[in-house]
């Protein structure tokens, strides 16, 4: 079946869906077995550079890992996107700590965590997933094997996130804007020509954080889950509230279970929002994408916006919201 005809379908069998979940669900995933879809590259925020170099690889014949590494790639070199890579926000005591991860198509992992002094996390993450037999390394020793790889140290606290870090000394109040400061972590997936999936998600985490924390993006089901056979899903945001509620696993596992990508998005946000009386003071957001390219975004407050690069088409898409103000 085409791609587009499926995708017509898949549109049609969305309606049928709110009745008979299951039944859907499972006539869905086994069509999506059958797929061999066109390429699509999807990620968090106006990113469309990365999506773009993700997209033109996959129409190239590139894989889906290969793909997403490459493409979030752009971001970790990007000096002005302060929450990703070299120019990222430094913690409260001045250090640039990153975290990322990385799956494969083959529900494989990898993952760093406060990582320091290296461009791309995203790419050690891959050699821990490929080149040993963990699947999450942290701080020092995550920078030893990096170094082992062939990684070379850089200074990653530029000139101007030091003089906006002393800026920031003389109040020291932790007060994140909303949808503004802090919230540009990148996480991408791709499908490639093959149809299969891949996924990664990298960010220096909240701007002035304490020194040691870790958010949810390098968590496996928080920052990022995929199964290739169903979809997968990345999130933004706080978080702290994306890891209390394993958000990208959420979404995915509702996937599984019949609903679509925008309905999955919506119940993870809605669990949250649910659950935290707090929610009104900070942002969460996730997009997740199926097996046959369907996409669904959704989070707390307006404002939020995914990348999507599909035939050669490249487009920033503004998400919807729970709370419209
Ligand atoms: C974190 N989720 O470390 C990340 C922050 C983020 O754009 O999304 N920044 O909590």
């Amino acid at each position: 079946m085409k791609r587009r005809n499926f995708l017509k379908n898949a549109g049609m069998a969305g309606v049928a869906l709110s009745t008979t979940p299951s039944l859907i669900s499972q006539s869905a995933l086994n069509n999506l077995k059958m797929l061999k879809p066109s390429p699509v590259a999807v990620a968090t925020w106006n990113f469309q550079n990365a999506t773009k170099m993700a997209g033109t690889m996959l129409y190239s014949g590139a894989s889906a890992l290969d793909a997403v590494e490459k493409g979030v790639m752009i971001e970790e070199s990007n000096l002005k996107n302060t929450t990703v890579g070299n120019g990222g926000a430094p913690d409260r005591d001045g250090n640039v700590t990153l975290d990322a991860c990385i799956m494969s198509p083959e529900g494989n992992a990898g993952s760093v965590v406060y990582l320091k002094e290296i461009e791309h996390p995203v790419s050690v993450a891959r050699k821990v997933m490929e080149e040993t037999p963990h699947v999450m390394l942290a701080g020092e020793g995550a920078l030893q094997f990096a170094i082992q790889q062939g990684f070379k140290k850089k200074n990653l606290l530029t000139e101007e996130s030091e003089k906006a870090w002393k800026e920031w000394l003389k109040d020291k109040e932790y007060k994140p804007i909303i949808n503004i400061e802090n919230h540009d972590t990148i996480g991408m997936l791709c499908i490639d020509e093959n149809g299969d999936m891949a996924g990664a998600c990298t960010t220096s985490g909240l701007g002035y954080k304490m020194n040691g924390r870790v958010g949810d993006s390098p968590i496996i089901g928080a920052g990022l889950y995929l199964d290739n056979e169903v979809g997968g899903a990345v999130a933004t945001g706080m978080g702290e509230a994306i890891m209390k509620s394993l958000g990208s696993f959420l979404v995915v596992e509702l996937m599984r279970q019949g609903k679509s990508p925008q309905e999955a998005c919506e119940e993870a946000v809605m669990r949250t929002v649910n659950k935290d009386p707090n929610y009104k003071d900070f942002q969460i957001a996730f997009v997740a994408m199926n097996k046959a390219g369907e996409i669904g975004s959704y989070c707390i407050h307006k404002g939020f916006t995914y990348a999507k690069y599909y035939e050669g088409e490249s487009t920033n898409n503004p998400s919807s919201s729970y709370l419209n103000e």
